[in-house]
């Protein structure tokens, strides 16, 4: 089996016009501010912390039909693209701050140039995969999928700004956790593919150990694949995440969260990893110290951290 990577790369990637509402572009800062790079560096790895991607602004950027700045979302992604391809190139776990869910156009496609075989887990309130003529919104961060998947590019036409992003996944090589707004077209392309989903349904019927086995089984049953984790915080519960652009009632929980992070470090695959839709503008000052301590805490379960505890390859038990 593949060596778990023993150095995490964190790149901040403070970009929020994949969505209409300002400040996911503070993501980073306040994860960072409250000491995600520390909390990391407590564990095994050897951290390297790539600072923040600059975010070029391009003017007058027009709608593309139905699509909202395609041409500062299709720049800020091959810009992402390069630099997570280079990041896993260089055999770190890459770890991306955003950020609205729209930047994962760009790591995914970049960690497919670094590793064509990858696997994504997708956990999410949301399934992300509306393609511009199915979107209700126009809004990217709700299409970052359909732009990635193989068997969608024959359904909607080359969006401006994006002529660089070649689909590098088959619809089968995702699976979503989390799943509780859905849109029409969303639920059709599930259904019409059969990607592995599940819903806070199923979570609730089959209980979060039964679901996360058979997610990793049915989108990897060998066992071999780099896996790449999507993590948007909504999927969480809005009470322990409150500061978030689309809160949506009834989520995964504290324990929940931790244990689908604690599954995935276990396989030993993580490759790249997402955590996007922190929006500090969106809650108070007291939000957004519960939405930055539920999200680092989960964070960390990817990196080794035990809720049965833990000690380091180096710790030396002290003894007479
Ligand atoms: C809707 C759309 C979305 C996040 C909202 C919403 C998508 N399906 N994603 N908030 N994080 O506009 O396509
Ligand atoms: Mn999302
Ligand atoms: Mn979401
Ligand atoms: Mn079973």
């Amino acid at each position: 089996p593949r060596q778990a990577r023993s150095k995490v790369g964190i790149l901040g990637i403070p970009f929020s016009k994949g969505q209409p509402k300002g400040g996911a572009e503070m993501g980073p800062e306040i994860l960072r501010r409250a000491g995600l790079v520390s909390r990391i560096k407590r564990f095994d790895y050897q951290v390297v912390d790539h600072g923040d991607i600059e975010i070029e602004s391009i003017p007058g950027d027009k709608p593309d039909g139905n699509v909202k700045n395609p041409r500062s979302v299709g720049r800020a992604n091959k810009k992402i693209s390069d630099k997570v391809a280079s990041i896993v190139k260089s055999k770190e776990l890459c770890l991306n701050l955003g950020g609205d869910h729209s930047i994962a156009i760009g790591s995914i496609h970049g960690h497919c140039r670094a590793e064509p075989g990858l696997v994504v887990v997708w956990v999410d309130a949301h399934a992300d995969i509306n393609t511009p003529l199915s979107s209700p919104s126009g809004n990217m961060h709700g299409m970052p999928l359909s732009l990635l998947v193989k068997e969608l590019a024959d359904r909607f036409s080359p969006v401006e700004g994006f002529d660089w992003c070649k689909p590098c996944i088959h619809v089968r090589d995702i699976v979503y956790i989390g799943l509780r707004d859905v849109d029409e077209g969303e639920r059709w392309i599930i259904d019409q593919f059969g990607i592995p989903a599940y819903s806070m349904q199923e979570i609730d019927k089959m209980g979060i150990k039964e679901v996360m086995h058979h997610a990793l089984k049915n989108l990897d049953p060998n066992g071999t694949r780099p896996i790449h984790l999507s993590f948007d915080v909504d999927g969480l519960d809005p009470t322990i995440t409150p500061s978030t652009g689309t809160p949506v009632l009834g989520g995964l929980n504290i324990r929940e969260g931790q244990y689908i992070m604690e599954e995935l470090a276990n396989t030993g695959r993580l490759s790249a990893i997402d955590i996007v839709e922190v929006n500090p503008l969106l809650g108070s000052e007291k939000d957004n110290m519960v939405t930055a301590e539920t999200t680092i805490s989960v964070i960390e379960k990817c990196f080794g951290s035990k809720r049965g505890g833990y000690y380091p390859a180096s710790y030396v038990f002290p003894s007479l």
